[in-house]
């Protein structure tokens, strides 16, 4: 089993015991900053979100283009259990929304 399956596992665990089905995906860079603080933020919260490197995988480039209309990273794409799918990019939004979802008391 891959790092990345072992990551949308725990993240779903989470979410089943929050009342929420979501499936949870980080599309970013080796190279940026931002990501590295995103990322930063999910291990601080012990999360490993399912990851999508836009420069080692042009698919994922290209769905993110496609999905989320730039390729600007890091991006969540939020995948909710009736289907909807949000894009998330800025790093300090999805820090802020990866805190007030797992963050325990
Ligand atoms: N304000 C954004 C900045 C993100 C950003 O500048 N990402 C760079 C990589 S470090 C990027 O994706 N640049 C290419 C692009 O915008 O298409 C954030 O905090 O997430």
């Amino acid at each position: 089993m891959g790092l990345n399956q072992l990551g949308l596992i725990a993240v779903t665990t989470n979410n089943v015991l929050s009342g929420v089905t979501e499936r949870l995906s980080l599309y970013y860079s080796e190279t940026c900053w931002y990501c590295a603080r995103v990322r930063q933020t999910s291990a601080e919260l012990g999360i490993s979100l399912e990851l999508r490197d836009i420069d080692r995988d042009p698919k994922c480039r290209a769905e993110l283009v496609a999905g989320g209309g730039k390729s600007q990273v890091p991006c969540l794409k939020i995948e909710s259990g009736n289907g909807d799918i949000n894009w998330m990019y800025e790093s300090a939004d999805i820090a802020a929304f990866l805190t007030s979802k797992f963050k325990s008391e």
